[in-house]
């Protein structure tokens, strides 16, 4: 998988490649050798042994403060985004630039910040109210912030400035009390054993070893950890094809030993999935996901995730972008983020001086000023636990709910919906003293604002509990939607103390409907509808879901068949799995397990196997596609899983109906660039979800 942004790039070196082309010598390298890391004593396999306890342990720092600072510092300051005619590099200017490594070498001895003061940046981010800074200590150019003993090519050795500015940094972290974090990128454009190399470079290929690399970039990992014990180590730049989950995995493992109560974001190994940031954390190494300049929609229960943003276009300094986002835009993101339970982690470009830009050192004032009065409602908290709310956003924290109005209302009457719990005590966090007046109906409260928006901007309301407060939610239907031969459905909304009635023939339930009190059973095809009601009167929406019976299949009979499903390859770029039948395979064979083993070229291939599995019950099977790229399961001529197109690894779920016997099944797949993955899962009437095993899969000779 590799998206748009790649591809661009691409496409402007291949028209300039020519420019660039003068004088191929190979460029004298600035790397010392390195030794490998001593093994440490320990090899604990942390990714298998830790148990929820001691991660949510490790978390309670991070999660407790909801807001951080990223910094992206580097000789990329220096032209200030302009190289060329062009004003709109940023951080990736060698690359967006195809300015030769040699080149762009030559910022070192320009990279003097005489104004730098780490003490003053420490003081920003902790005045803005965040608790943690995350600083490039590498970024994708190579180029150290720190006094890397594993290379010339840092801000001691390369600059006349030879200041260590991240030992500056802790140690005023550590006086300040603020958590100093290092951001670390894996792809690294300027080490001799990185590869790939940009396709518009002339620095030669041969005597490049990747393996090289990961010593390199282990020892230099090592010496951040042991050397200026950071508390989190934030990964980038991990998806070009010479990384793997299995170095992910070991790199992980390797600094865990090193520091075992370290955090470590989910870009250290492969299974991001694209800008959104959110891995499956069973299966890939990663303490929390990491969306970058957008907010996922919702909150994941049990998934700690952070959303990185820049205040304007660039992460790096660039003088010309003007477009910064206003200080009411910052403060409602980090208040959506934190009502959604992720963390806010934003970012500043600094100056080749040593200074933040006047914009960004404004807006930090700004949001400080909110979150010295309304800090409470942001740390430690939890998501929301209201739905959608039409005038704002909500935390919680213990028995506290924070309403955050960004739209007062024209009546000054705020509706709380689903609210019945009366609080104790109701204010604005403005001003604490200033109690407010609450009435409680049918299924939720109304609080009376006072007459005028004390922030408008966002004013938050706190909400005093004596206990857990109960709140209606549009009820919750459990259960596939597909079910054979029945099936259980509870019905769920928030409350014990409000009556759901529900409908089966499709009519609206009312209060006279059928009250839900225990799973409903159900053998045929059926819609329920259901609402919650108090004293009679509906207080959420209808819920309507729709279960449908699968018809069961009859397994084949009289073949003669043996172990193994058929394969064939086919070669060719596709964004969707081919229609393979009009085309020659390059490769066929047997294969003995649902997966990219049996390759024979690791890009823009297809691969479709055919055969027949054999289960020994009646009932409900759950099959599953977890690939990269696109994959597709049918059950005879039914599609039962369709995971496909070109992107990330992504799982993929459908449900069938089997007689115990033997079923025809295919399985196609197709990889275009980058990461390549598959694998095939199912889950068997009440077992466990698993690798459909070899010993069921069969083919006729
Ligand atoms: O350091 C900042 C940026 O320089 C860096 N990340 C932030 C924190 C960054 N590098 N690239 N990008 C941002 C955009 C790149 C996106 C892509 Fe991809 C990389 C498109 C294809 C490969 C990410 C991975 C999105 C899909 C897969």
């Amino acid at each position: 998988m590799r998206t748009i942004t790649l591809i661009v790039i691409c496409l402007l070196s291949i028209v300039s490649i020519s420019v660039f082309c003068s004088g191929c010598k190979r460029k004298k390298t600035t790397q010392t050798s390195v030794n490998p890391p001593a093994q440490t004593q320990k090899n604990i396999d942390y990714l298998k042994t830790e148990t929820k306890e001691q991660f949510d342990e490790r978390m309670d720092w991070w999660r407790q403060g909801r807001f951080g600072m990223f910094i992206h510092w580097g000789l990329y300051a220096i032209p200030e985004g302009q190289w060329k005619d062009r004003t709109t590099h940023g951080e990736w200017i060698l690359t967006t630039g195809q300015i030769p490594v040699a080149e762009y070498e030559k910022f070192a001895p320009q990279f003097n910040p005489t104004e730098f003061d780490a003490a003053q940046w420490v003081k920003m981010a902790k005045d803005a109210g965040m608790k943690y800074i995350v600083i490039t200590s590498k970024h994708h150019d190579g180029f150290c912030l720190y006094d890397s003993k594993a290379t010339d090519y840092d801000v001691i050795d390369a600059t006349p400035f030879k200041r260590d500015i991240l030992m500056e940094l802790t140690e005023e972290c550590n006086k300040q009390g603020i958590y100093m974090c290092f951001y670390y990128s894996i792809m690294d454009w300027h080490h001799p054993d990185y590869l790939p190399r940009r396709n518009w470079e002339d620095r030669p290929e041969d005597g490049a070893d990747f393996q090289k690399y990961i010593e390199y970039m282990t020892a230099q990992v090592t010496e951040l950890v042991t050397k200026y014990n950071p508390h989190i180590l934030w990964f980038d730049g991990e998806w070009e094809k010479t990384w793997s989950h299995d170095e992910g995995v070991k790199l992980y493992n390797h600094i865990r030993n090193l520091k075992p109560d370290i955090i470590i974001n989910n870009r250290i190994d492969t299974g991001r999935g694209g800008m959104g940031g959110i891995h499956d954390s069973r299966k890939y190494a990663g303490d929390y996901g990491t969306p970058e300049q957008e907010i996922p929609a919702t909150g994941m229960k049990g998934y700690d995730w952070e959303t990185c943003m820049t205040m304007n276009r660039h992460w790096g300094w660039n003088k010309n972008d003007k477009s910064f986002k206003s200080s009411e835009d910052l403060i409602r993101k980090l208040t959506d983020i934190a009502s959604k339970g992720g963390n806010y982690l934003l970012n500043i470009g600094p100056k080749p001086d040593g200074t933040f830009p006047t914009e960004s050192i404004d807006r930090l004032a700004d949001i400080g000023r909110w979150m010295k009065v309304n800090g409470e409602s942001i740390y430690g908290t939890n998501a929301s636990v209201f739905e959608k709310l039409s005038w704002g956003r909500s935390t919680t924290k213990d028995n506290t709910i924070y309403l955050h109005i960004f739209d007062w209302p024209t009546d000054n009457k705020l509706t709380v919906p689903g609210l019945i719990t009366e609080a104790a005590e109701v204010y604005p966090l403005s001003n604490p003293d200033k109690k407010l007046a609450v009435q409680y109906t049918d299924g939720g409260a109304t609080i009376q604002l006072p007459t005028a928006s004390p922030d408008p901007i966002n004013t938050v309301i706190a909400m005093k509990f004596k206990q857990k407060p109960e709140i209606v939610k549009t009820p919750q239907l459990t259960g596939k939607d597909k079910f054979y031969p029945d099936c259980n459905v509870e019905i769920n909304c928030g409350s014990d103390t409000v009556a759901i009635h529900y409908t089966t023939d499709g009519t609206e339930p009312t209060s006279s409907s059928p009250k839900y009190t225990a799973p409903i059973n159900l053998a045929d095809t059926t819609t329920i509808k259901c609402r919650a009601f108090i004293n009679s009167v509906p207080v959420t929406p209808t819920a309507t879901k729709k279960y449908t019976r699968l018809t069961v299949k009859e397994p084949v009979t009289g073949l003669n068949l043996i172990g193994g499903l058929k394969y064939d390859i086919y070669h060719g770029k596709w964004e969707k799995v081919p229609d393979y039948r009009t085309l020659t395979p390059a490769k066929s064979g047997i294969a003995t397990n649902i997966d990219t083993s049996v390759k024979d070229i690791p890009e823009l291939l297809s691969i479709i196997f055919t055969g027949y599995i054999t289960v020994d019950k009646d009932g409900l099977y759950e099959f599953s596609l977890d690939s990269d790229d696109g994959s597709n399961l049918y059950i005879g001529d039914e599609l039962i899983v369709d995971n496909d197109g070109m992107h990330a690894p992504v799982m993929k779920s459908g449900s069938a109906a089997l007689k115990a016997g033997t079923h025809p099944i295919r399985i196609e797949f197709v990889q275009g660039e980058g990461g390549i993955m598959l694998d095939a899962y199912f889950t068997p009437p009440g077992e466990n979800s698993q690798k459909v095993p070899p010993k069921i899969l069969f083919h006729q000779p």
